[in-house]
């Protein structure tokens, strides 16, 4: 791995802490992720499943973890199943697992072949009664592949349908969603490497670069401080490309006098980081760029305030569109009258600010945890305004992560710079 080791305690507290939410006579099953084929003979690079991830620290496709607290047979209330290599997967493939390493990295006793599988498996169910299965079940994705928890799983209901089958999501997204002090230094290192590639950027942008050419900077700092790369599809968006909101191109070229919106995060440990900044490409923002950014950062400071225990997402969100419209009549973007008379159903805010401000960070930049949620000490949020104004090729967002306390909130991009006049010095 890149990353430095991790404490195997990190994923026995969290196996722990599933295990204490299973009732009586239940056997909880996670798979990896699949290995996604590509063309040909390749795969899409593996990205290991982050639920499987969280309970094992394991990276390896086809692994398999099982959780039966209170099973008769003690040795397996807690079995990680890996592959087993040979000289020829060795030779062409590498080295992959051996029991001793599994055994230090996760902190499961109970090593075993996935051959094995089914042998335990069918021991364990002879006792439970509840089987726990964990499909995806992120609102709003949609996918025509299912993924291995989903095509193993029904498979297994099938041979096994008198079993009580039940949802292991909302036990693990319950966990996930409140970070360990362990978790929090994983994000806070994201959040730091993401900071060198963004001074990186900061010393290095001209007018006539291209936006590639910015990414492949922030590529270079990402992978030289261990990330794993990206945490999500980065987007360096100049001029009117940042009124695009999922603008993923990236090759279109930095013109002189206009914005660049950076919106990236680096992938440390499988957790990631979740930045947006924007930047003058010449190094000098102009007074009405200067103008549309204070009022985005005016917003950003205000709101963030409201990041503390007994607020929601939706309070946060809401919080935002009122400065918004506030600040966006200072811009001249519309009028007081305008507002008034303003139409309910299509507000005027939303011609030129259309997402939301808060969304969980953690193993995916789109982390686990409902919009509902009443925010709880160990939560980490972003916190990302923006004003996007087509019509003057410019577009703003300026996004920190926020960590719940039960004080004041902490900035864990703290050391990233944000204001305008440290910007422009840093371009200098
Ligand atoms: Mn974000």
């Amino acid at each position: 791995m890149r990353y430095l080791p991790i404490q195997s305690k990190l994923f026995s507290d969290n196996r722990n802490r599933f295990a204490n939410l299973l009732p009586n006579k239940s056997v909880a099953i996670f798979h990896s992720n699949e290995q996604y084929p590509r063309n040909g003979d390749q795969f899409f690079p593996f990205r290991q499943q982050s639920d499987l991830f969280y309970l094992t620290g394991i990276e390896q496709e086809k692994t398999i973890l099982v959780i039966a607290p209170g099973a008769p047979n003690a040795k397996l209330q807690e079995v990680l199943f890996i592959i087993r290599s040979n000289e020829t997967m060795a030779q062409w493939e590498g080295h992959k697992y051996t029991a001793e390493e599994a055994r230090a990295i996760s902190g499961v006793h109970q090593i075993r072949f996935v051959e094995d599988y089914d042998l335990v498996l069918r021991e364990l169910l002879a006792w439970a009664i509840n089987i726990y299965l964990n499909f995806n079940e992120y609102p709003k994705f949609f996918s025509e592949v299912k993924d291995r928890n989903e095509r193993i799983g029904l498979a297994l209901k099938e041979s096994f349908p008198l079993h009580t089958y039940h949802r292991a999501a909302p036990l693990i997204t319950q966990l996930r969603m409140i970070k360990s002090e362990e978790e929090i230094k994983l994000i806070q290192e994201a959040c730091e490497i993401t900071n060198k590639a963004f001074r990186r950027v900061l010393n290095t942008i001209k007018p006539g670069m291209n936006e590639m050419e910015v990414q492949a900077e922030i590529e270079h700092e990402f992978t030289i401080n261990r990330a794993n790369g990206h945490g999500y599809q980065p987007i360096i968006a100049s001029g009117k490309n940042a009124c695009i909101l999922h603008y993923i191109e990236n090759d279109q070229e930095c013109k002189d006098g206009d914005l660049v919106l950076l919106d990236v995060g680096a992938e440390y440990a499988n957790y990631s980081a979740d930045m947006s900044r924007t930047i003058p490409v010449n190094g000098h923002f102009s007074d009405r760029q200067r103008a549309c950014y204070q009022a985005v950062l005016r917003v950003q400071r205000e709101v963030i305030k409201l990041y503390v225990p007994g607020n929601s997402i939706n309070q946060i969100n809401r919080r935002t569109e009122e400065l918004m419209e506030q600040e966006m009549i200072g811009l001249g973007l519309f009028t007081l009258s305008e507002l008034e008379a303003q139409d309910l159903k299509s507000p005027l805010f939303k011609n030129y600010f259309m997402h939301g401000t808060a969304h969980f960070l953690g193993l995916d930049v789109h982390d686990v945890g409902p919009k509902e949620s009443i925010l709880s000490p160990g939560m980490v949020l972003t916190c990302e305004p923006g004003i996007y104004i087509a019509e003057e090729n410019l577009g703003i967002r300026l996004e920190n992560d926020i960590l719940i306390t039960e004080g004041e909130p902490i900035n864990l991009m703290a050391n990233i710079p944000i204001e305008p006049d440290e910007i422009e010095g840093l371009m200098r």
